[in-house]
């Protein structure tokens, strides 16, 4: 069983490697067998960055986009059998693309927004696709508008919408396993970046976080002391009913 969340808490089970098996079909229908309690976590980046052409195209396209997904890490995502991005139905009969190999993404023109469907295929037939759904930005939305549906910066006139996500396989298969837990190759030669700074996210994110929990602290502290004062007013206002009462 696999899915994509955006928070996750687990453990990652090493699987030993076993030697000899390379292709599907050596593993039998089972794939060698579910891994109970076995969870494994691989990181991934998605998205789209578009630029504004020169001038609209005769089919009055406006943009020319490029729609991907990729390992958050520069490791190949050698997990995966195939990826299909399902375009806008205005795209006609090649609306839909599948993508077998790495770069896993459409390069494309177009004059709007829409919802792409990302449907990733892993290499063991028994894991379920994972589906992503991804709104297509191709403009600069007004930054004081408020709470923009997905986030995105504007950079030369490039837009971007680009997202971190993690696929979590959850009791793989023994040849999954074996598959997700191999020595990593690298996915690209050299330095390897995002459109979105992710770790500088991440670290503002957890400034944030800790400036909100200092914040609720203090709103405690003084709602406790102002709960203690209305609690000692109440006592003393029993306690001058019960004398008035004896007396
Ligand atoms: C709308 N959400 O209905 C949009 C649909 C469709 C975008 C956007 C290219 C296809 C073509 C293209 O940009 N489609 O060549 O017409 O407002």
């Amino acid at each position: 069983m696999c899915n994509i969340v955006t928070e996750y808490i687990g453990i990652m089970v090493e699987t030993p490697i076993i030697k000899n098996k390379t292709s599907i079909t050596e593993w039998g229908p089972d794939s060698g067998g579910r891994q109970k309690g076995v969870t494994i976590v691989k990181p991934v980046v998605y998205g789209n960055i578009s630029r504004a052409l020169p001038e609209p195209l005769d089919n009055k396209h406006t943009h020319k986009w490029t729609c991907y997904i990729k390992p958050y890490k520069n490791e190949e995502m050698t997990y995966v059998k195939k990826v299909s991005f399902k375009l806008h139905e205005s795209y006609g009969p090649q609306a839909e693309r599948v993508m077998t190999t790495p770069p896993f993404e459409v390069q494309e023109t177009g004059w709007g927004e829409f919802e792409l469907i990302i449907r990733i295929y892993f290499v063991d037939p028994n894991e379920r696709p994972v589906t992503i759904y991804h709104h297509l930005r191709l403009f600069n939305h007004d930054p004081n508008n408020p709470a923009p549906p997905v986030p995105q910066i504007i950079k030369n006139k490039i837009v971007v919408s680009e997202h971190y996500d993690e696929i979590v396989f959850q009791d793989p298969s023994l040849m999954m396993s074996q598959i997700l837990n191999a020595p990593p190759k690298p996915f690209i030669n050299g330095p390897y970046r995002h459109e979105v700074d992710f770790d500088a996210k991440a670290q503002k994110t957890a400034i944030d976080i800790s400036g909100a929990k200092k914040k609720v602290r203090m709103e405690i502290t003084v709602l406790k002391d102002r709960l203690k004062k209305a609690l000692e007013v109440k006592a003393k206002l029993e306690e001058e009913r019960d004398k008035m009462n004896t007396s």
